[in-house]
């Protein structure tokens, strides 16, 4: 079986989350210049019609009262992260296909979890207590189905297409339901006639390749019930990294080891993330004439720790390469292992007692960070002092 799970409303959801007194109100996420359009909108403004990629003059018009905030895509992105590592606590078959859906092959769960139902009932369950999010899931023997099922009784659903009522589903459902048929094919296939699925079933395969090209196939096996599209999970990462374009070019080191600081902050939380060490750090340099230089070093131990990195970029940053202004800073980590491999101990580095063992203070940081949704918790240096005026 596979199952297919999208989070409801995920951009405004996410606002909502990180403002509680957002929660049951209308919100539109998306811009707010003459020509911005709805990004998405919670639950509660759709009822007034918003929808997403609608232009905002008419959304607000549509729903006057609404709050329009706009978007946060990193918040978005490492909530995603989130979703997609506990996806994995069920099963390591996770296809992560948009930043707020994922396919999962849910064949081999079930000596542990039970049924279908329950595997769905168990995620949903998952991301709402850890994550305070709610998502709709769709569960069938075929891809295409189970990406339908997840939108039926969105938000906050389940349901189910169990093998003996896959027929059925297929003589039904109305052809605009099914991914790829656009407006066109749809024109194309109401000249022929055709209203559902099962009605493919009656034209001979050429007759729908010479009306839809290639999606005519597909459209004659997945009429049969045939979708061989298989769950791939993404490949692991490679490397982990963070940049910023800076908003003035310069020379100044100690400007440059500001955002440093963060970056570090940032690889290092992906690296914990993933479950993965690095065994080489990169210091990567744009120039304002846009040419741009890498600086590496390999560490005799592999490290997630942001402080490491920070260090480690430090001592890449060498004074000699800011003979002229830098447009751009960032740091990677590379050359990844996995974070359980043992480490081989650095017999001769400083008593241990003397150095923090910053292991411990990033994953601390990193637990309260995720319980209490966003940056709780920062570097020091990292914050800017309030404004005396
Ligand atoms: P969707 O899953 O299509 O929409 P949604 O999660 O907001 O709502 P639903 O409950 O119907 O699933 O898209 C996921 C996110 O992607 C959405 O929150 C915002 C973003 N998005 C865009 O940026 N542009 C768009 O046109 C759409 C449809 C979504
Ligand atoms: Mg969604």
């Amino acid at each position: 079986m596979i199952l297919h799970l999208d989070m409801d409303a995920f951009f405004a959801s996410v606002e909502q989350l990180d403002r509680p007194e957002l929660k049951g109100k209308c919100l539109i996420v998306g811009g707010n210049s003459p020509r911005a359009v709805v990004t998405t909108a919670s639950y509660e403004a759709r009822k007034f019609g918003v929808r997403s990629a609608m232009p905002m003059f008419e959304a607000r018009k549509r729903c006057p009262h609404a709050v329009i905030v706009p978007g946060r895509m990193a918040r978005y992105k490492e909530i995603s992260g989130q979703v997609m590592a506990l996806l994995s606590d069920f099963t390591p078959l996770v296809e992560p296909v948009s930043i707020d859906e994922a396919y999962l092959d849910i064949g081999g769960c079930d000596r542990l979890f039970g049924s279908p139902a329950a595997i769905g009932t168990a995620i949903k369950k998952n991301i709402f207590s850890r994550l305070h999010l709610t998502c709709s899931v769709g569960i069938a023997p075929l891809r295409f189905l189970a990406k339908i099922a997840s939108d039926l009784q969105k938000p906050n659903g389940l349901t189910i297409i169990t093998p003996d009522q896959v027929s059925a589903f297929i003589d039904q459902l109305p052809i605009q339901k099914i991914p790829g048929v656009g407006e066109k094919a749809q024109e194309k296939l109401a000249t022929l006639g055709v209203q559902t699925l099962g009605q493919i079933r009656h034209f001979p395969v050429p007759t729908l390749v010479r009306h839809l090209g290639k999606f005519g196939h597909r459209l004659a096996e997945l009429a049969q019930g045939i979708d061989a599209t298989p769950v791939t999970p993404s490949t692991p990462a490679k490397s982990f990294s963070a940049e910023a374009t800076l908003a003035q070019d310069t020379r100044l080191r100690q400007e440059l080891m500001v955002h440093l600081l963060r970056q570090a902050d940032d690889v290092g939380r992906q690296l914990r993330r993933h479950g993965v060490r690095a065994r080489t750090i990169t210091l990567k340099l744009k120039y304002a004439d846009f040419h741009q230089i890498t600086r590496s070093a390999t560490l005799k131990t592999p490290t997630q720790a942001s402080e490491t990195i920070y260090q480690q970029a430090a001592v890449l940053l060498d004074p000699d390469l800011l003979n002229q202004p830098v447009r751009l800073v960032g740091v990677g980590g590379s050359n990844l292992v996995p974070a359980e491999t043992p480490r081989q101990l650095d017999l001769f580095a400083a008593p241990q007692a003397k150095r923090a063992d910053w292991d411990k203070v990033d994953r601390a940081v990193d637990a309260i960070n995720l319980k209490f949704g966003g940056k709780k918790v920062e570097k020091a240096s990292l914050i800017v002092p309030p404004r005396k005026d």
